[in-house]
């Protein structure tokens, strides 16, 4: 298993869940020196980002871009792709295919959690659940034609009316039909809507691509009550070995709460 945390890119100003503080080279200096293996990148807008200087900063580094997060597309410019809102969601798709693009410049996957919208959002349609298959597969196809691959992210019921826990993610997969589309789990929403943890990571074992690390409270591992002895048993014995990043409240601060992180999952991976 490899070490991430979620960092702002610099088109974002603020990330409420990512860590670490300064520009956005210091940020990349403070994860290496740390130990990070890699770092989730958080994007608002390709457009406004020197891709070559990004790329530079995290290679001089020595970090991994793992992933690129889309959360701000949303939380920042309210973009999502499933509303019946066309002009909306064709911002939203013609954005998410400009962070694909990035994705395959960086190497990296793309995760969808937010972005992703609403199945209410639909209004009154016969069958909102395959409306919402049909809009990602779309997405889907364009960045496996990249090379790009999507993890969904199942997030909890306060967040999302649709794919809420693995199970949901696992079904969901399976009727999109696409290779290039897995799962991002996040113990934070595991800890809300999955019956056990343990058994969710067994069920989702064969897409489990990347893995969200935060305590029960979303603060850093170690101040809440997730039984990560356990956690770290089930993934090991499920053969992961993909990234645990962490993504949490900068609490106390983004800087002590990236080395408590750090500390915590040195001693739990080997
Ligand atoms: C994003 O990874 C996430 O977990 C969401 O809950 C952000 O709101
Ligand atoms: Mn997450």
């Amino acid at each position: 298993m490899k070490v991430g945390l979620v960092m702002c890119g610099p088109d974002v100003a603020y990330g409420p869940l990512a860590l670490l503080s300064g520009t956005f080279e210091e940020k990349a200096t403070k994860a290496a020196e740390l130990g990070y293996d890699g770092i989730e990148l958080m994007v608002r807008d390709p457009a406004d980002l020197d891709c070559p200087a990004v790329k530079m900063t995290l290679t001089k580094a020595g970090l991994e871009v793992p992933q690129v997060v889309t959360g701000e597309l949303f939380g920042a410019d309210g973009l999502c792709l499933v509303t019946a809102d066309e002009a909306l969601r064709c911002r939203a798709e013609e954005r998410t295919r400009a962070v694909i693009d990035l994705a395959a410049y960086l190497g990296a996957m793309v995760n969808i959690g937010r972005l992703r919208g609403q199945l209410s959002l639909l209004g009154d349609v016969p069958d909102a659940h395959s409306v919402a298959i049909d809009r990602l597969r779309d997405v889907a196809t364009y960045a496996a034609n990249q090379g790009v691959k999507i993890t969904l992210e199942p997030l909890n019921r306060y967040e999302s009316d649709y794919i809420q826990n693995a199970a949901d993610g696992m079904r969901f997969v399976e009727d999109m039909g696409c290779d290039n589309v897995g799962l991002m789990l996040d113990l934070f929403h595991m800890n809300i809507e999955d019956a056990s943890i343990e058994e969710s990571l067994r069920l989702a074992r064969t897409r489990v691509w990347h893995v969200h690390v935060a305590d029960s409270n979303r603060r850093y591992p170690g101040s809440g009550h997730l039984d990560f002895d356990s956690i770290f048993a089930t993934l090991d014995d499920i053969g992961y070995n993909g990234y645990v990043s962490g993504e949490m409240l900068p609490l106390p601060d983004p800087d002590t709460a990236a080395q408590k992180t750090m500390e915590f999952l040195r001693r739990h991976i080997c």
